[in-house]
C-alpha cells in the first residue's frame, strides 16, 4: 500500500506568505495530479501557537539566526502558519478534500517539529507511523514545502522508520538557507531516501 504525504502546502510557504518560498504555488498542480494515483493521500499543517518558540520575534532575535533549545540547534524564523490565521490553512487550490488525514505538527510552544513524524526533539511522536502502519503502509511518496526542511526531516524519519520512500523532486520547492538544499539532498540520499523528478 503506498501514500502520498503532502508537506506544509499552506499560503504562508507561497509567494506573498510569511515564510514564502520561491515558487511554492507552481507546485499545487502537479500535487493534485498525483493524488489520484495513491491509496492513501495524508496533507500536514505546519501549526503553531503565536508564542512558538521557533518565532524570531518571540525570542527578540533576528529571523534566520541560530538559537540553542534545550533539544539543540534551531533556526529562528519569520513568525508563521500561527494557528487560526489565513496563512496556516491549507492552500485553497489545493484538493485537500482528497486528504484523508490532516496531520498538524509544531503546536507546543515550546519545541518546533520540521517532521511529520517526530518533533525536532527527535523523542515526542507526532502518531504518523502509528496511522500509516495501522493502515497497511509500505511505501511514501513525498512532495511540498520545503524540500529542505519539513519534507527533508520527514522523508529521513520515514526511511528510518523502514518506510520505502521516495521524494517527487518536482513536486517540492526548498528555502535554501546557506546550502540547505545541497545538504538536505546528500543527507535524504544517504538515509536511502530516493529523490526523483
Ligand atoms: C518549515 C520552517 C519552519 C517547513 C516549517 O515547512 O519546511 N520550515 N516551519
Ligand atoms: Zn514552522
Amino acid at each position: 500500500m503506498d501514500a502520498l504525504i503532502v508537506i506544509d502546502m499552506q499560503p504562508d510557504f507561497c509567494p506573498g506568505g510569511a515564510l514564502a518560498v520561491a515558487g511554492g504555488d507552481d507546485i499545487v498542480a502537479p500535487i493534485n495530479a498525483m493524488m489520484d494515483r495513491f491509496g492513501i493521500v495524508v496533507a500536514t499543517q505546519d501549526w503553531h501557537p503565536a508564542d512558538h518558540s521557533s518565532f524570531a520575534d518571540v525570542q527578540g532575535q533576528p529571523p534566520y539566526s541560530q538559537m540553542e533549545m534545550p533539544y539543540g540547534p534551531q533556526v529562528l524564523w519569520p513568525r508563521h502558519c500561527v494557528q487560526g490565521t489565513l496563512g496556516a490553512t491549507l492552500h485553497p487550490k489545493l484538493r485537500s478534500d482528497r486528504a484523508d488525514l490532516i496531520l498538524r505538527k509544531g503546536f507546543r510552544p515550546e519545541i518546533d517539529s520540521y517532521s511529520a513524524f517526530f518533533e525536532n526533539d527527535r523523542v515526542t511522536p507526532t502518531g504518523l507511523d502509528g496511522y500509516l502502519r495501522n493502515r497497511g503502509v509500505t511505501d511514501l511518496v513525498l512532495c511540498g514545502l520545503a524540500t529542505d526542511f519539513c519534507v527533508a526531516y520527514s522523508a529521513m524519519d520515514a526511511a528510518k522508520a523502514g518506510y520505502r520512500v521516495r521524494v517527487a523532486m518536482n513536486a517540492c520547492r526548498a528555502i535554501d538557507l546557506n546550502g540547505s538544499l545541497a545538504l538536505a539532498c546528500d543527507a535524504m540520499r544517504a538515509s536511502g531516501v530516493i529523490l526523483e523528478e
